[in-house]
């Protein structure tokens, strides 16, 4: 069945917008998937420990995507997708060239080893949220009710807005 799911997208190394821009297009290329909206795209400060304040700020945006892929091929072609742009995991919520998380895959609750939907942190981050709400705001999420209800909870003070109205024929790479 050709079902919604929505990814979002985080880089803080080596031209974050780019890496960024590249996966868009990327994910629009590959086979059994396209992309049919693209939120705004921002910036923000990495989020965690004292350690990773040393890191670079990150651009994040979300894409939604209609596929035929099941929840486990999708992860799958999204982790090539990482692999291909020489993502360096060094420690947990270390710096990264390109993080690819599904976040929502249908109205599908998911609980397993390798795969959590929806991603377990995504009601408490404002670089997901946000992007999501350009994208639909009308949105349900699964087991955490109306996007509009949560959005009031997490601020958008560090969200700093990047671009807009990101057109996939418009992305030169
Ligand atoms: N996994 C489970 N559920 C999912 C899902 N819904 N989508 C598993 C994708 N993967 C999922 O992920 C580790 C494993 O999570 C995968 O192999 C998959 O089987 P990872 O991305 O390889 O590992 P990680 O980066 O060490 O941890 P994690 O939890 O994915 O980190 P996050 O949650 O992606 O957070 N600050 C800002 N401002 N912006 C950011 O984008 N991102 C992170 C990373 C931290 N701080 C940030 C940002
Ligand atoms: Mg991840």
């Amino acid at each position: 069945m050709l079902e919604n799911a929505y990814i979002g997208l985080g880089s803080n190394l080596d031209n974050p917008l780019l890496q960024v821009k590249t996966a868009i297009k990327e994910l629009n290329a590959c086979k059994d998937m396209s992309v049919d909206a693209v939120s705004n795209i921002y910036k923000s400060k990495p989020l965690g420990t004292a350690n990773n304040q040393q890191q670079a700020d990150y651009i994040n945006a979300v894409v939604r995507i209609k596929t035929w892929l099941s929840p486990f091929d999708l992860l799958d072609i999204l982790q090539v997708l990482e692999k291909k742009h020489h993502r360096v995991r060094e420690y947990h919520w270390g710096p990264r060239t390109l993080d690819l998380d599904i976040l929502l895959y249908s109205d599908q609750v998911l609980a397993s080893e390798h795969l959590t939907i929806p991603h377990p942190e995504l009601t408490k981050r404002d670089f997901v949220l946000y992007p999501l709400n350009d994208i639909n705001p009308d949105l349900d999420i699964p087991l955490h009710g109306k996007l509009a209800d949560i959005l009031p909870t997490v601020s958008k003070e560090n969200l700093i807005f990047v671009e807009g109205h990101v057109e996939l024929q418009d992305i030169i790479i």
